[in-house]
C-alpha cells in the first residue's frame, strides 16, 4: 500500500513538473510574442514619421526632386526648401486632364501638359510662405510649402 501511495505520489509530482514546463513555455511564447508585435509598431511608426517627413531627394546638380501624379482631384502637397531649385516632375494620370494642363502659382507658371505625360516644372523659391498652385482657370491644384 505504501508502495502504491509512492508511486502515486511521483506521478502527480510528475505531472505537475509537466505541467510547469508547458507553463514556462507558454510565457517564453508569450514574451516572443509580444516582442516581435512591439518591434513590428516601432518598424512602423519609423516607416510612417520617413514617409510623412518627406525629406527632400538633391540630384547632382542640386536640384530639389520631387515628383507627384496629377488627377482630376489634383496633385499631392509638396514641401520643398527655400532658396534652392526645384525640379518637380508631375506625371498626369488621365487622358485629358483639360485646364488642368496649365498649372501656375505665385512661385511659377507653367504652360505644358500633363494629359497622359509626365512634365518637369522647374522653379527656385525665394522665400518661405504657403504658395497655392491653380489650374489655369484659378481652381486649387495643390499646395507647396516652402520652408
Ligand atoms: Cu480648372
Amino acid at each position: 500500500m505504501a508502495n502504491q501511495k509512492t508511486i502515486e505520489r511521483i506521478k502527480r509530482q510528475e505531472e505537475i513538473a509537466k505541467q510547469k514546463a508547458i507553463e514556462k513555455k507558454i510565457k517564453r511564447n508569450k514574451i516572443i510574442i509580444i516582442m516581435s508585435s512591439t518591434l513590428g509598431v516601432v518598424l512602423l511608426i519609423l516607416t510612417l514619421i520617413l514617409v510623412f517627413s518627406n525629406p527632400t531627394k538633391i540630384d547632382s546638380d542640386g536640384n530639389q526632386i520631387v515628383s507627384t501624379t496629377m488627377t482630376f482631384q489634383g496633385s499631392k502637397d509638396i514641401t520643398v526648401k527655400v532658396g534652392q531649385p526645384v525640379k518637380w516632375t508631375i506625371k498626369g494620370a488621365n487622358a485629358e486632364l483639360g485646364c488642368m494642363d496649365g498649372v501656375k502659382s505665385d512661385l511659377f507658371s507653367f504652360n505644358g501638359v500633363f494629359s497622359n505625360r509626365e512634365s518637369t516644372v522647374r522653379f527656385t523659391p525665394r522665400s518661405r510662405g504657403t504658395y497655392r498652385v491653380t489650374c489655369s482657370h484659378g481652381n486649387e491644384v495643390c499646395i507647396i510649402k516652402v520652408v
